[in-house]
Parts: structure tokens; sequence; C-alpha cells
């Protein structure tokens, strides 16, 4: 098992990236189908109006995205978790469907993001990799876009990553009305900084200076979202909730670690890098900021039915990959397995393996979505834009890999056999390191160092069982798959690595 540190490729949003070579641009990726970005509503606005009048308002559904940063599939009660309470995701489960193959657009947090917003699998994606140089261009077009362009206010809370305030990636100039939070993922490593972004305004928290903790900024982030939710009650919303709990720093306020005291083994998980917060209570730590993502989801759902608005409300949780590994003296993939929480999966956050990737995924719609359901055929990140089109009643207007899966029905895949694709750079910048593609229950894996590998995931859904050479059709026809639905990435001059500096002080 290829385990991962803290500074490697892996999870190394702050570790400086050689340039990339630059391939010739990719003919194909951008060149036709993409729409304008003031594109109005066309017919399918009112296809979308005649189907939905099912809630205390007509039109179609308000649509909230909570998504945990780092959460591994197995961390929370409806997934299987016994150590870690989390009543709030929990119940979301016993109201709407749980997805159990549901995946994250990649297997670390840039350029999941990037397939959840552009609807596109990391074969033609626009940003591959962690690393500052990334962004969206102008042509790229975001499931904010469409949903503005179907009536819907739009607003960003928490961590983006797709682009810096100088970068036509910033969150303004991809489709959202409202956002605040981190552009930088960097800034989104630290609980505690001194400033935070408040549309395009650096609003200072002098509270967190000289190693102050007044404002645990998740909070803050939460209190923006919750905001956005009250001023939009009378109009379809997009809430895009980028929570970045439990990733690093491990740190939580001790309203949320107090409950969990004295439970587990103690011990010190500590962050290599300088600066950075560890906890020498980690396991413990861990746990409140679980803990504390759940009372966010919690009080979403509170205000949501304070609101009137449970019934127009599409409620989607999830995560942007696996859970951590690595770490100083490998305390990271000790408390990872402590509870778990990459659930009966191979693989930690930056693998391809079933860890890195398969991530919860829990959708409620009283009144569409059939309460307590589980549905098992994949979906992924990809499939979000399209699904959201769906449901807002406007075309895709965009060249998409996904499918829409808005009809939320538990037994129904809505795209059979088709094939599902990851791919991971080299750590060099040049050329991929890791592909994996699944189609039914086979999956295979290319890697630079182990070649080919073929899993059954019916029968091995923790990957421990190679059959590549027992099935070398299979195989065949797979690695077919690998190398059709990879283009050329995007080529981005070098940009220097923001640091700690900026952010704490
Ligand atoms: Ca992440």
């Amino acid at each position: 098992m290829v385990l991962m540190t803290l500074g490697g490729a892996a999870s190394g949003e702050g570790v400086s990236r050689l340039a990339r070579e630059a391939p010739p641009a990719p003919s194909s990726a951008r060149s036709a189908g993409s729409t304008t970005r003031s594109e109005a509503p066309k017919t399918g606005l009112h296809l979308g109006l005649e189907t939905r009048n099912r809630g205390s308002r007509p039109g179609p559904p308000n649509i909230i995205w909570f998504m945990a940063d780092d959460l591994g599939y197995g961390t929370v009660g409806a997934y299987g978790q016994r150590r870690i309470r989390t009543p709030h995701v929990d119940r979301l489960a016993r109201e709407g469907m749980r997805f159990t193959s549901a995946y994250a657009g990649g297997p670390v947090c840039l350029p999941s993001r990037c397939s959840l917003m552009t609807g596109r699998h990391l074969g033609r994606a626009a940003c591959r990799n962690n690393g500052a140089q990334y962004h969206l261009l102008d042509a790229d077009v975001t499931v904010a876009e469409r949903l503005k362009a179907a009536g819907y206010a739009t607003g960003l809370f928490g961590k983006w990553g797709l682009g810096v305030e100088d970068t036509p990636g910033r969150p303004d100039r991809q489709g959202f009305d409202e956002w605040a939070g981190q552009l930088d993922q960097v800034h989104a490593h630290f609980q505690y900084p001194y400033w935070i972004w408040d549309n395009g305004r650096r609003v200072p928290l002098p509270q967190n200076e000289r190693g102050g903790r007044g404002a645990y900024v998740t909070d803050w982030v939460q209190r923006r979202a919750l905001d956005f939710v009250r001023r939009h009650a009378d109009r379809p919303f997009f809430l895009y909730a980028a929570c970045t709990l439990p990733h690093v720093e491990l740190v939580v306020p001790d309203d949320s670690e107090r409950p969990y005291r004295g439970l587990f083994p103690r011990e010190a998980v500590l962050d290599p890098r300088p600066g950075y917060l560890g906890s020498e209570d980690g396991i413990t730590t861990f746990a409140g900021m679980v803990g504390r993502m759940d009372r966010y989801v919690g009080e979403l759902l509170a205000l949501l039915r304070d609101l009137n608005l449970e019934q127009d409300t599409l409620v989607i949780f999830t995560s942007d990959n696996g859970p951590l590994n690595g770490g100083k003296d490998q305390a990271w993939t000790r408390l990872s397995d402590y509870f778990g929480a990459r659930g009966p999966f191979r693989g930690y956050k930056g693998e391809l393996y079933e860890g890195g990737i398969r991530v919860p995924f829990i959708a409620r719609l009283p009144g569409r979505i059939p309460a307590g359901s589980t549905a098992d055929y994949p979906v992924a990140f990809w499939d979000f834009l399209p699904t959201a089109c769906s449901l807002a009643g406007v075309p895709v207007g965009t060249e998409t890999d996904g499918v829409s899966y808005a009809a939320f029905d538990p037994q129904h895949d809505p795209a059979p056999g088709r094939a599902l694709y990851w791919e991971a750079p080299a750590s060099s910048g040049s050329g991929v390191a890791r592909q994996a593609v699944r189609q039914g229950h086979w999956k295979l894996h290319r890697s630079m160092s182990r070649g080919l590998e073929l899993y059954d995931l019916a029968g091995d859904p923790a990957e421990s069982r190679d059959l590549a050479a027992d099935h070398p059709v299979v195989a065949a026809r797979l690695l077919g798959l690998l190398d059709r639905l990879h283009t050329a990435p995007r080529p981005y001059p070098a940009r220097p690595t923001s640091g700690i500096r900026q952010f704490v002080r």
C-alpha cells in the first residue's frame, strides 16, 4: 500500500511544485458547446416549473451542497461510524437517500472540486492537481453559472481552491453572487487565520493574532452560510457550503472536544510543518471536529425547518476525498484507522483505490426522494452539474462527462455500464502517475509504480486480489478506456505557492 505523507503529493496543497511542461492545448475539451456567461434561461426552465409544484413554494428546489473536507466514507454514523456521533448527518440519511457507491471527482481537494463545479471527470477537467497555479478560466462553465442562468441566487461559503483574487477563477467570475471564505487552499488549512475573504474584501480577524483563538474560522463561515439561506428564502438558491472540517489543522474549540475527552487512547497527532497546529490528544480532537461539522449540518436543517423550506430544498451531504494518512510518525494513519475512516476500502486521500475516492453521499428532498432509501449504483461529482441543471430546468449548456441522477430512483441506475475515470499527475508535475477506471463491478488501475491491477469490486471491495492475469480480456477492455478517457491537461504557468505567514501571525 502506498502511504502518503503530509508533505507528499497526496495532500501537499502547500508544497511547491515544479513548473509543468507545457503540452499543446487540448483542441477538443472546450471548443464547442460552451455557453456564454450571460445566457438566459431557455425553455427548460418552464419544463422544470411544470414538474415541480410539490412543496410549499412552486418552482425548482433550492440546492444545498454541504461538503466536508477529507472526511472518509466510514467517518459518519450513517456509514458505520460508532465512535463519533453524527446525529444530523444520520438524520439526513433516515429522511433521504444514502448512496453507497458515490465517488469524489478526485483523490485530493482541488481536482475534486474542479470536477464538481465543471461536470468533467479528471481526464478532461481543467485542474487535475493541487497547486497554486491551477484555476478556472472564463471559458469554463460551472454549475453555479448554470443555476444563476436558471434564476438561482448562488452562494459559496468556505474553501474554493479554483482561483485566487487575481485570476478568472475567482468565484464571482464563476457564477457565485456571494462568497466568503478561503480562495487559496493553503489559507484553508488554518482554523485561526488573521483574515478571511468576504465578497472580495479582506475581513480582519484580529482576535486570531499573536496566537489568539478568538474566531474558529469554520464557525465564521457557517454563520455567513446561514445568513445567505435566510436572505434568499423567497427564491431558488444554490448554497455551496464547502466546510473545511475535518481537514488539518487538527484543532477545535473546547465545547466540541469535551464530550469525547477521555474516551479514546491519547495520542499526539502533530503537524511537521512549522507553525501548523496539531493536537496532543489528536483522536479526541478529530472526533470533536467531525462533531462540529455535524452540528453545522444540524443548524442548516433547523433553519430550513424554521423557514418552512424543507420540502423545497435538496440537501446533499458529502466529502471531497478520502481520509488523511501519513503525517508525523504516521499518526494520521493510526487516527484514521482508529475510526475506520475509510470504511471497508483500501487506500487513503491521494490514492485511486476506493478509500481515496469513495465518499459518503446523502441526498434529501422530502416528497421527491424516498426516505430511508439506499442506492448502490455509482454516482460521481461530475454528475452534479447535469443533475442540478435538470432540477433547475435549464439545459446543461456545456460539455459534461456526467449524467443526471435527478430521478433519485433507488433502484434505477441512470447510466448502466458507463465508465468512471480518475487520474493523478506525477509528483514532478509532468505526466500521469496513476489512472483508474470503473465499469460495472470491474476496476482497473494503471500506475507507473505497479503497472496494471484489476479488481472485482462486487466480491472484493477492498481491492485486495489483483485479477489482471486471470481476466486479460476484461483488463484489455478497461485499458482501452484508460487511453480514451484521458486528454492532455491544460497548461498553466508556474505560480508561487502561498505560505503560513500570509494567513497566520
Ligand atoms: Ca480534501
